[in-house]
């Protein structure tokens, strides 16, 4: 089995990256690059002249990684090379599809984005410019979105004459409300970065190049949580927000129940007792 390094250090602290061409067919030569810092995989959106707009072999190759994250990852951090997160949608390969291409496409958006948001590991998106179209859906995808304060959001499809295709209409909702996402498509309007803030497309607000730093200080807190918490945030609670109330509460027991009979919950909760463990804000 041939094994290949994808390293790309731009400071000390990462580390190389061994990974199999079995687990990423094709990444190395695709404009994604990856990198391993500790238990975080950093996959970096790299094509930063077409401003990273999102062809199919970049939205297979995510599908790719986020079904084979390997076990010692724990989280990933998904940012972008260059002054833009991503142009949306490669627009240059949309041209000549019919109705019957076009779902199948979409259903491969959604495929693709579904591992991200439902795959083995939180996710952070690390974001600078324009997050647009098919960017912000990506985007949206994410557990965690870090905003630098150049980040912009837009819905370009309505100027476009097209819908969203990869989720967004799911997605987008969730985070700011329907009428804002409709508002968006309508008026083709641009959200700066400090109201995408007000209004919860991002969670952090950071200086313009300290959004990666941050993303990192984030998904290292997210590698110290217990796997099953986190697996309860990604899996469990998207469901129970959705549910009946009656059938909410019942999942909810049933998670609580089970993570507090983990032994990693008992031993964090005996630290906690014996005055080991850090006390909330420390
Ligand atoms: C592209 C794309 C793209 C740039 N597909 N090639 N998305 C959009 O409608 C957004 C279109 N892009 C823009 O509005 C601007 O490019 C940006 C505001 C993002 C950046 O502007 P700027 O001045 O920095 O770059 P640029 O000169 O416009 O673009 C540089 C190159 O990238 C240029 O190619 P070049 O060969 O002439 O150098 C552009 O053509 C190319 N480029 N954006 C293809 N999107 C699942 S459905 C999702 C549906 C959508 O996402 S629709 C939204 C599409």
């Amino acid at each position: 089995m041939t094994v290949f390094c994808l390293a790309f250090i731009n400071y000390c602290r990462l580390s190389f990256f061994m990974i199999t061409e079995e687990q990423f067919p094709n990444a190395q030569t695709s404009s994604l690059q990856l990198q391993r810092l500790d238990n975080i995989l950093i996959v970096k959106l790299y094509r930063p002249e077409k401003r990273n707009a999102l062809n199919d072999d970049t939205v297979l190759n995510i599908e790719k990684i986020f079904s084979n994250i390997p076990d010692e990852i724990k989280c990933a951090v998904i940012c972008a090379e260059g002054k833009h997160f991503s142009a949306g949608l490669d627009l240059s390969e949309l041209v000549e599809r019919d109705a019957i291409q076009g779902m199948y496409h979409s259903r491969m958006w959604h495929r693709a984005l579904d591992k991200v948001q439902f795959g083995t590991v939180p996710v952070v998106a690390v974001l600078q410019g324009a997050c647009v179209g098919g960017g912000l859906e990506l985007a949206s995808a994410c557990h965690i979105r870090v905003a630098e304060l150049s980040a912009f959001y837009a819905l370009p499809e309505g100027q476009r004459g097209i819908f969203v295709g990869g989720g967004a209409s799911v997605r987008l909702p969730k985070l700011i409300g329907m009428a804002r996402m409709a508002d968006m498509m309508f008026t083709g309007r641009v959200i700066a970065a400090e109201e995408g803030h007000m209004i919860g497309i991002s969670q952090y607000l950071t200086e313009e190049g300290k959004g990666l730093e941050k993303g990192l200080e984030i998904a290292a807190k997210i590698c110290g949580n217990a796997s099953i918490t986190n697996y309860a945030l990604m899996h469990v609670l998207p469901r129970i927000t959705e549910a009946a109330q009656d059938q909410a509460l019942i999942m909810e027991s049933l998670i609580a129940a089970i993570t507090s009979d983990s032994t990693e919950a008992k031993q964090r909760m005996k630290q906690f007792l014996d005055g080991k463990a850090k006390k909330v804000g420390e």
